[in-house]
């Protein structure tokens, strides 16, 4: 057997032992490099993009993809059939992936606009209508990921977005992805821009002579991607929204004595193959140690035999397994930390969902793998990260639309809430508004 020290395996941390604030503590995720050190670094590069648009861009391509052959930054639609040449099977797994994401997506459409009559002859509406322009950011770097495409291009096309704008880093040889461009075909996409990181996001955000601006930014990214999108969605000049604020990506998966230890191993693996930045917590229900140790097992051998042990190993290096005594201290911890992906191996797990207050997407029970959601369930896999389940939903179709509100009155409705707002508006010391009800209400008389 191998020495203890080769041996992957988390951290076991005894909540009852230790204290909920010290699991807290544990349960911090790791600090980011600082906004400013990052933000130094992508401002010079937006800018460039900005005041030199395509050549600029280019040589970002050229320089951070190696990708010296790429002459132009922008692939437009039609697609050529030559560039998405794919096996059969990647084809049907593509198409059978879409209409799932298609369907779910479709059903969270408001089919008809909501309206409330708040006082007689007073009709206030809220309707909805697609954001024009969107940008798509699927990024590049160690795994190609077709998948993301798919989780923003669906939304938007199912939403009516009219200009869909792809953005992902080329490879070496300036080459896309044929997953990609094949997406990008099906879900009616605009073009193609070639380019990753911050330059990609400022070619967006402002245009360039080739790059379509839009007027929103979607997608993960590295930090350097993230940095920007805040930078841009910050400059009223680019007139540009975002998403949400993105990090590593995580998962917490919850174990009771009914979960079967490869399939947790397996999915705590599955999270941890990301990145070596990616966070993985296991919380286990009154587990013993026999128990316990057939998920270390699992998830040491399993890991073994991935390709991507290396990544693993970081991924699992700052990883914990939090032991606890019932689903609710499990619960209360899970809602504190707040993950992207929450995983529930338990018995009953369809009833704890009541108790799940802060998650990006949940899991539940022993058939329900987060690679499953990851592709192809339905839902979007681009989800809030760093604990900001708490305040954020992850991409859904209300990310690629606006609400507008409407309101009608008609003269009993005015007659009905005029003493309301004459008085609100003296309080105000705003005459005008006073006066534009007064000088309607004397008409009426
Ligand atoms: N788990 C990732 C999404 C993904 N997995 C893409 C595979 N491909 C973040 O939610
Ligand atoms: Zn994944």
């Amino acid at each position: 057997t191998a020495p203890d020290t080769q041996r992957i395996s988390m951290r076991r941390v005894g909540a009852s032992q230790v204290g909920e604030a010290e699991v807290s503590k544990t349960l911090k995720r790791p600090s980011q490099k600082s906004a400013e050190t990052i933000m130094g670094i992508v401002t010079p590069i937006i800018n460039d993009v900005r005041q030199n648009g395509d050549k600029a861009l280019l040589s970002y391509t050229h320089k951070f993809e190696k990708a010296t052959s790429l002459t132009s930054p922008v692939l437009k639609a039609p697609f050529p059939q030559s560039l998405m040449n794919l096996p059969p099977e990647t084809i049907k797994a593509i198409d059978i992936s879409y209409e799932n994401i298609r369907k779910f997506h479709a059903a969270q459409k408001e089919d008809k606009p909501l309206q409330v009559e708040t006082m007689p002859g007073i009709v206030c509406s809220r309707f909805s209508r697609p954001i024009e322009r969107v940008g798509l950011y699927v990024p590049g770097g160690t795994a190609v990921l077709p998948s993301t495409a798919l989780m923003l291009g669906v939304p938007a096309k199912v939403a009516g977005c009219q200009k869909i704008v792809l953005a992902t880093p080329p490879r070496a040889d300036g080459s896309i992805t044929p997953e990609i461009v094949y997406v990008a075909h099906k879900v009616g996409a605009e073009s193609i821009v070639l380019a990753g990181g911050a330059q990609a996001v400022a070619a967006l955000a402002y245009g360039t002579e080739s790059v379509s601006k839009v007027d929103k930014i979607l997608g993960p990214g590295n930090q350097f991607v993230t940095a920007a999108k805040m930078h841009v969605s910050n400059d009223t000049n680019a007139g540009v929204s975002i998403d949400m604020p993105a990090g590593p990506s995580e998962v917490l998966v919850i174990a009771d004595k009914d979960a079967n230890p490869a399939f947790v191993a397996s999915d705590l693996l599955s999270q941890a193959e990301h990145g070596v930045d990616s966070q993985v917590v296991c919380i286990t229900i009154d587990l013993d140690e026999q128990q316990l140790k057939a998920i270390e097992d699992e998830l040491h051998n399993q890991a073994m035999a991935l390709p991507r042990v290396d990544i693993v190993k970081g991924a699992i290096d700052h990883s914990v397994t939090v032991l606890v005594k019932d689903v609710d201290e499990a619960m209360r911890i899970s809602n504190e930390y707040a993950p992207e992906h929450l995983i529930l191996q338990i018995k009953d797990a369809e009833r704890a969902v009541d108790k799940v207050m802060n998650a990006g997407s949940v899991f539940i029970g022993q058939w329900t793998p987060e690679s499953v959601g990851d592709y192809s369930a339905g839902v979007n896999h681009s989800l809030p990260t760093y604990g900001y389940a708490k305040q954020y939903s992850g991409v859904n179709l209300g990310s690629f639309v606006k609400h507008i509100t409407s309101s009608n009155l008609t003269a009993e409705g005015l007659r009905n809430v005029g003493e309301a707002v004459m008085q609100l508006a003296k309080v105000e010391e705003l005459e005008a508004h006073r006066r534009a009800v007064s000088i309607r209400l004397k008409t009426m008389e």
